[in-house]
């Protein structure tokens, strides 16, 4: 196993010490990091000491050492999965040929642009999460939002690394401002619409974990088949981090479906008010919470019809989801595929280039497995002999990118008049008093193995250790 020297200043399998401009330059970006993470990170957290998973290499048993880490001290480091000198592009005009392990000159602005912006998402998602520690439901959910918190703090480094070494100034111009744009902030936002939502309560937490990491998933498996290798490599790496937070999702909203469907059967009643009375999260409520996240998600994949997509993918830069197990000519040329479009009030497909429609190429294999997770949960509400059913909403519903943005469509894919949107759209989304009273449920519950009462305890622990295991220690 090769591990990281975690006595490095900044721990890494790039050498880093071998590149000493380098290396005084991430050092000189540190500290500013440092200040970001007190200023909007996990909000009083600088003490305690969290029961983390901790990468020591990259190989099957090195990337997940569990153990107690102080918040504040924990090591962000610069990772990227083993090189493989053979490597060759297998995807676009450039097909065959051998890797990139620096930028060509006519990519430089393109490859810039995907790395600030798939960097730009990660510090904004600590920002949106940084007041959660103050209401966890359990020890057990504290440790894993600091867990996720850390790890998206190192998936910026990730990004950081790659501008630095690879953009020379513009880089690390772009490395500062990825930790000067804010999060909802009206001068200076983030990039992407989704990372300028809020995230004010723990059901909006395992949503976005469940919905917008999946994003996450789906643009990192697309951009570890970048023909820019330092990329590819860092985003592979990245993804078996990922997979972890949307377990975070899938099973938080699967425990509060959980908790729901057994005061549902205690009360003996499928009445929102009186799930909400005995203080649990009705189904309908959690169907408007799934209805926004999904559809500001989908949003994140770009337009449906796009160029730029289609230069990313013709020049190597970007590939599409598992692009090297799919069976075509990885050209794309002269082929189709279909969008949806609104004509005389109707939904109607449309085949367009496929090249210029690799947005939507990608959408589409998210939804799909989004859809499967959602089905889990249902299995939840099955076994609690309930009928009602969470359904994700028709694609064109509440859009605000690309050929669908701003069409007034029901969540079951109906096209709606102004009037019936103003009524409808609002009895589809969380409403006011919907997040006031998600809001009044979020009490801190800390002590351990116990739970808040709108959640029901996870069926195991983090590594195999006991639920009521003492996953944070406060100082
Ligand atoms: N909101 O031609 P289009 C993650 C902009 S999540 C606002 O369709 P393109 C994570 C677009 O930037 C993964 N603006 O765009 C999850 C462009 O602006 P400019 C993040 C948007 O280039 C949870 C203009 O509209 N990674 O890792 O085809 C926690 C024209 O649009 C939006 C990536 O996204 C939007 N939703 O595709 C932590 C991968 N959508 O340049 C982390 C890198 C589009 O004309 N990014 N616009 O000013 C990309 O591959 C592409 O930039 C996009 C957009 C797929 C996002």
């Amino acid at each position: 196993m090769s591990g990281f020297d975690y006595t490095d200043k900044i721990p890494n399998n790039v050498n880093l010490s071998e590149d000493r401009a380098l290396k005084r330059a991430l050092e000189q970006w540190q500290p500013n990091f440092i200040n970001w993470w007190d200023e909007v990170g996990p909000e009083g957290s600088t003490n305690f000491d969290v029961y983390l998973r901790t990468a020591v290499s990259v190989d099957s048993q090195g990337w997940a050492q569990f153990g107690y880490v102080k918040m504040r001290d924990y090591r962000w480091g610069i990772f990227l999965n083993p090189g493989d000198d053979a490597r060759q592009i297998h995807f676009g005009d450039h097909k065959g040929e051998k890797v990139w392990q620096d930028v060509p000159g006519e990519h430089r602005a393109n490859l810039r642009r995907i790395i600030v912006t798939q960097g730009d998402t990660e510090p904004a998602s600590v920002e949106q999460q940084r007041h959660l520690g103050l209401t966890a439901p359990s020890m057990y959910d504290l440790r894993n939002l600091f867990q996720i918190n850390v790890e998206e703090g190192r998936h910026l480094w990730a990004m950081v690394y790659l501008l630095h070494k690879h953009f020379g100034r513009d880089g690390r111009e772009e490395a500062e401002a990825l930790l000067q744009r804010s999060s909802g902030d009206a001068n200076n936002p983030r990039i992407l619409g989704a990372f300028n939502e809020k995230t004010p309560d723990w059901l909006a937490f395992f949503m976005f974990t469940y919905f917008t990491d999946r994003d996450g998933k789906f643009q990192l498996a697309a951009l570890s088949e970048s023909a820019f290798d330092p990329l590819a490599r860092t985003t592979k790496f990245m993804l078996t981090e990922e997979a972890h937070h949307m377990f975070v999702g899938e099973s938080g909203v699967s425990r509060v479906i959980a908790r729901t469907c057994q005061v549902m059967n205690e009360v003996k009643s499928d009445d929102p008010a009186a799930v909400r009375a005995a203080g649990a999260i009705d189904l309908e409520t959690i169907q408007r919470y799934l209805n926004f996240h999904y559809s500001v998600t989908i949003d994140l994949f770009g337009s449906d019809q796009s160029s730029n997509a289609a230069t990313f993918y013709s020049s190597g830069l970007k590939g599409r989801y598992e692009e090297s197990r799919r069976s075509d000519d990885h050209l794309l040329k002269g082929q189709n595929y279909k969008v949806l479009e609104m004509q005389s009030g109707q939904l109607v497909e449309k085949e367009v280039p496929m090249l210029n429609a690799l947005n939507e190429v990608l959408r589409d294999d998210f939804i799909k497995d989004s859809e499967a997770g959602v089905g889990r949960w249902n299995k939840v509400i099955e076994k609690a002999c309930i009928a009602f059913r969470l359904k994700v909403p028709h694609k064109a519903f509440h859009r605000q990118i690309g050929a669908l943005a701003g069409m007034k469509v029901a969540p079951d894919g109906r096209p709606m008049s102004d009037d019936e949107w103003a009524t409808h759209s609002k009895a589809s989304l969380p409403s006011a008093e919907d997040r006031a009273f998600v809001a009044s449920l979020m009490k801190r519950v800390v002590d351990p193995g116990k739970f808040a009462g709108w959640i029901a305890p996870p069926a195991m622990g983090v590594n195999r250790q006991p639920i009521d295991f003492e996953y944070v220690r406060f100082n």
